[in-house]
This record gives structure tokens, sequence and C-alpha cells, in this order.
């Protein structure tokens, strides 16, 4: 069934990619929130009539978005985290949620296993080093070897799953902690009842659960002191998820060994003293940004979107 979409209005929220923008906007009536300087006015005049909303894990939608919008049937998003997103809104006013799971599994678990191996051997470093000309005079450090080491990974999804498997490759133990113990993976994955034993049994802890309230704050000073004076961090996730006070104090005071970080609490802030750290390695949020992975979502948040407005069904509704 082929229904006319050019009269369906949807306002979205920010930038997307250049070509999943053409694409909804030579389909759909778009407003682009973004560029709207008197937003009241706006709403005034289009907010009974806008029916979708599309935007990313980065724009979200705010429980005042979604209440000034009445007619509001679907909210489709790039990315994977819908922590951004008020859910509590959405469910009240029956608005659907879509994401883009599955497609960039992948990627970032690509993503966790660059950090755990760059700051494990210390390759930003010592491409530094040679950079500066100082291979002529010195030594390089030793870096330490992945295989043989434990590899936690907390929030073991689908995202987990595939850093598992990689980690797995490289000759590492895997352990992991989520609400509760999953039936379907390898029974060698150890199961840790709690963030602190999954910290005290790892040398690498890689972080890859859902942000949002539930899971804020969750790596204190506490945990960090479990994973310990050799440990490391790695976090594809969210900043949130990181007191990233508490990380910086103990990678300053060498009560954790390194930090391999995509994400960051106020991005794209990311504090200097971070920035001067050797035994860091930072990423500006690239966990799925390939061209494959991004076409991927792309097509994903158009699909979901002509599935809707076609009929009515979402390809991946957030449960
Ligand atoms: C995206 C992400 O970069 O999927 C997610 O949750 O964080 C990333 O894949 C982001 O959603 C786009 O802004």
């Amino acid at each position: 069934m082929h229904t006319d979409t050019h009269d369906t209005e949807l306002l979205m929220a920010g930038p997307l990619l250049p070509q999943l923008m053409a694409r909804i906007e030579a389909k759909y009536r778009v407003h682009r929130w973004w560029e709207i300087a008197d937003r009241a006015a706006f709403l005034a005049r289009h907010g009974s009539s806008i029916r979708g909303i599309a935007t990313s894990g980065r724009y979200g939608a705010t429980g005042e978005m979604i209440r000034s919008l009445p007619a509001l049937e679907v909210i489709v998003s790039f990315g994977v985290g819908v922590d951004p997103i008020d859910m509590e809104a959405a469910r009240e006013r029956d608005v659907v949620v879509a994401n883009t799971p599955g497609v960039l599994d992948d990627c970032v678990a690509d993503t966790a296993l660059a950090l755990m191996l760059a700051v494990s051997r210390r390759i930003c470093e010592l491409d530094r080093f040679v950079r500066a000309g100082r291979w002529k005079n010195e030594t390089p450090p030793l870096g330490r070897k992945l295989g043989g080491r434990r590899c936690g990974i907390l929030g073991l999804g689908n995202i987990g799953r595939q850093i598992a498997r990689r980690a797995e490759a490289f000759g590492m133990d895997i352990a992991y902690h989520n609400r509760s113990p999953r039936g379907d993976v390898p029974a060698h994955y150890r199961y840790c009842a709690d963030v602190h034993a999954l910290a005290r049994e790892s040398d690498i802890l890689v972080l890859s659960l859902p942000g949002g309230g539930a899971t804020r704050g969750l790596i204190d000073e506490g945990v960090i002191d479990a994973l310990g004076a050799q440990g490391i961090l790695v976090n594809v996730s969210r900043g949130s998820v990181v007191d990233q006070e508490a990380l910086v104090r103990a990678l300053r005071e060498g009560r954790l060994a390194g930090a391999g970080l995509d994400v960051f609490e106020n991005e794209p802030e990311v504090p200097a003293e971070l920035c001067a750290m050797e035994q860091v390695v930072l990423s500006p949020h690239i966990g799925s940004s390939t061209v494959e992975t991004r076409q991927a979502m792309a097509d994903l948040v158009f699909s979901n979107l002509e599935g809707w407005f076609e009929q009515r069904r979402v390809l991946t509704p957030v449960a």
C-alpha cells in the first residue's frame, strides 16, 4: 500500500546525516527545530499538526516537547540509546518510540576493542613518542598484553556480547554483570552479582549499558577502587554512567592505570586534565561512526518513519 505522506508534518530535533535529512525532507513536511527562533509562536501555529519527531541519541525529545504536540504519534531516533527521550511522557501520550538497535553492535564493539588495545599497548602515547622524535634517544615504554587478562563487561546486551566475542578472540577471560544472568551466553562467561564484584574481578572493565537515570553515576569512587591501580576503564555507553570527577582523580592519583573513553559527561566538553594524561585515550563519541553503520542506521530511521505512516507499524519499537 502506498500512502501520500507529503502533507505529514514532522519536527526534526537537530541536523541528522545529510542524506537522511534529504530523504526525509523529500517525503514529509519537515520543520527544523534548531532553526526556529520563536519556538512558542511556532508551536502555537504548527504544534497541533505535527505527527512525528525525527531525532537522535544526541538531541532526544523532552517531555515539554512531547506534551506540546497534541497530534504526536511517533518518535523515530537515530541511535540505540534513548536516554535523552522522555519515555515516560511518550508512554503517557501513547506515542510510539523507535530506535536503531542491531545495526550498530559490531561497530560499537570494534570501538571498545580499539580503545582496549590503544590503552593497553599505549598506541596513542607511542604515536606521540615517535612524532616527537624521542625514539632516537629513548626506549619506548612497555605496554600490557590483552591475552590472559580479565575483561569485565557491564551490560551484556547485544553490544556487550559482541565485545565479549572479540575480547575472547584476543584470549581474554570474560565476566559480566546484568540485572540477571543470561541463559543464552557461553557457560564460561562468569556472572558477577554486582558492579563491585565485577570490577574486582576485572583487569579491563568495559561499560556497554544504557544511560539514563537508572545508571547515572554507577561507576563511582568505590567501583573505580575495586578495579584497582592496574585496572583500565573503557566506556562506549554514556558519560553519565561514570562519576567523571572521581575518574579523573583516580587517574591523577594512580589508583587506576588508564582509561579509554568514547563518551563524556558533558559532550563535547572534555576536562583539560583528561586531555593532558598520557594513560588516557579519548575519542569523540564515534562508537557507531562508520560509513556502513551510519548508512544502516539512516535506512532504519527512514524505514521506521515509512512503516509508521504507511502501515502504522515501526520496525524497531523501544519496548
Ligand atoms: C550515535 C549512540 O552516535 O546509538 C547510540 O546510542 O550513541 C550513537 O550511535 C548517536 O545516537 C547519534 O547522535
